[in-house]
């Protein structure tokens, strides 16, 4: 048994076992509960498209270290014979030009390598004064924002856990701050099912014509960001090309805010919906990163990563994935399992006897070069929220928080709070 409330999920996929993922996420945790159900493989569709979806923990540990499956767009079948084009809306988050994120084996290596050298946990101690001054900042306007509001109502995200991991990310690329605003809004465009295909592609043209315009200036003027870095060549070595640079610029824009946001604003939300286990974390009985942690596992910022490609048959368990079919990695049903987390693996639970073994930063050649980045912000954000607010409290019940109406990403619309409970 590795699906905890299985039974509640019973008779809800359809009778050919495929589940269809609501674009508008009304019911996430029955929908995390049917794919679980279903095995460890399985049949979704998204937006009218069919793929494989994992679901367990093991196997997905498999799966993102077999060869077989790659990110290449073009090893898509339906892709290939136009079944799949630039007007389904999921595309732009395949079709993402060329990057780290869209290439393997040695060229991967090659467009990784820097990035991954400028994010380990050593390097970021040279930030983490500067993520600490961001926080202070931030929690500032929060204090400012509570006395200015007739109800002592605040959005939590609106005016810290967003913000912030933008200014991190900004800071390390060299984005502008007056850009941030504008970046925020086109993203939040990008990933809602809402937004109309052809205003999708038309920001997304706008955003690529905007880090074209960065990279170019930092080629004239290079200054001391990782935009900067990545432009240059290593000693003998072969450099980036401009659409590879700008293809991981991109590529840590988007996923160095969106996926924080999550981890900041869901970590809070766990503890406030949970008095004792909150009251454990602030008397120093478990520690921040334990939290960051089970709400990772738990409540993953993505719900679902699209997508790699089979370029040979591959069996999993009785399923076969046929040459050239999607695999999406459906990394919030992973954080569920039973055999990896335990009975009660439905539970947020930051006094678990054993360490919680997630995979929700991914697993293989492609596991996320941010991880100790948003770790370090969320260890950061999280102790300096609570020692400036004690008495935060959620402002509407747990189940009045809106999500945001995008299929890959765990985010809300806002988490109204006050302040000073
Ligand atoms: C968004 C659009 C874009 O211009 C570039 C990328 C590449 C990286 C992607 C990003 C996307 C969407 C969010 C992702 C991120 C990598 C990690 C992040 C998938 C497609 C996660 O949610 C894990």
């Amino acid at each position: 048994m590795s699906c905890p409330h299985a039974a509640a999920a019973r008779g809800t996929a359809s009778s050919d076992g495929t589940v269809v993922i609501d674009p508008l996420v009304q019911d996430l945790d029955g929908e995390t509960a049917r794919l679980c159900a279903v095995g460890p493989l399985a049949r979704i569709e998204l937006l009218g498209v069919p793929a494989w979806t994992v679901t367990r923990h093991a196997a997905a540990r498999r799966l993102l270290v077999d060869p077989r499956l790659v990110k290449d767009i073009d090893a898509w079948e339906l892709w290939r014979n136009g079944q799949v084009t630039r007007a389904w809306p999921l595309i732009g988050m395949i079709d993402a030009g060329r990057s780290m994120f869209t290439v393997d084996g040695a060229e991967h290596r090659r467009l990784r390598a820097k990035t991954s050298q400028a994010l380990t946990p050593r390097r970021l101690e040279d930030i983490r004064p500067r993520i600490e001054e961001f926080t202070e900042e931030l929690l500032d306007a929060l204090a400012e924002h509570g006395e200015r509001s007739e109800d002592g109502v605040v959005d939590l995200k609106a005016v810290f856990a967003q913000p912030l991991p933008m200014r991190v990310i900004g800071m390390l690329m060299g984005v502008d701050e007056a850009e941030h605003p504008m970046l925020l809004k086109r993203y939040k465009a990008f990933f809602s099912m809402l937004t109309p295909q052809d205003e999708r592609l038309a920001l997304l043209a706008e955003l690529d014509e905007f880090y074209t315009a960065l990279v170019r200036e930092r080629t004239a003027r290079p200054a001391d960001d990782l935009t900067s870095a990545l432009i240059l060549a290593e000693e003998g070595g072969e450099p980036l090309t401009e659409e590879e640079v700008i293809g991981n610029l991109k590529a840590m824009v988007a996923a160095g805010h969106e996926t924080t946001i999550g981890l900041i604003l869901n970590s809070v939300r766990a503890l406030l919906a949970r008095p004792d286990q909150l009251r454990k974390v602030l008397d120093g009985e478990v520690a921040w990163e334990t939290v960051i942690e089970e709400t990772l596992r738990w409540d993953t910022p993505t719900t679902h990563l699209l997508m790699r490609f089979a370029t040979e048959d591959i069996r999993v368990g009785d399923d076969v994935i046929a040459k050239g079919e999607g695999v999406v990695i459906s990394y919030r049903v992973i954080g569920r399992d039973t055999e990896q987390h335990g009975p009660d693996a439905d539970e947020f639970d930051i006094t678990r006897p054993t360490p919680i073994r997630h995979m929700t930063f991914g697993h293989g050649p492609h596991i996320c070069p941010g991880a100790a980045l948003s770790r370090v912000e969320a260890g950061i954000a999280l102790p300096a929220l609570f020692a400036r607010f004690p008495g935060l409290r959620a402002a509407v019940p747990d189940d009045g928080i809106r999500k945001l109406p995008v299929m890959t990403q765990n985010d809300m619309e806002a988490f109204p709070v006050l302040l000073h409970g």
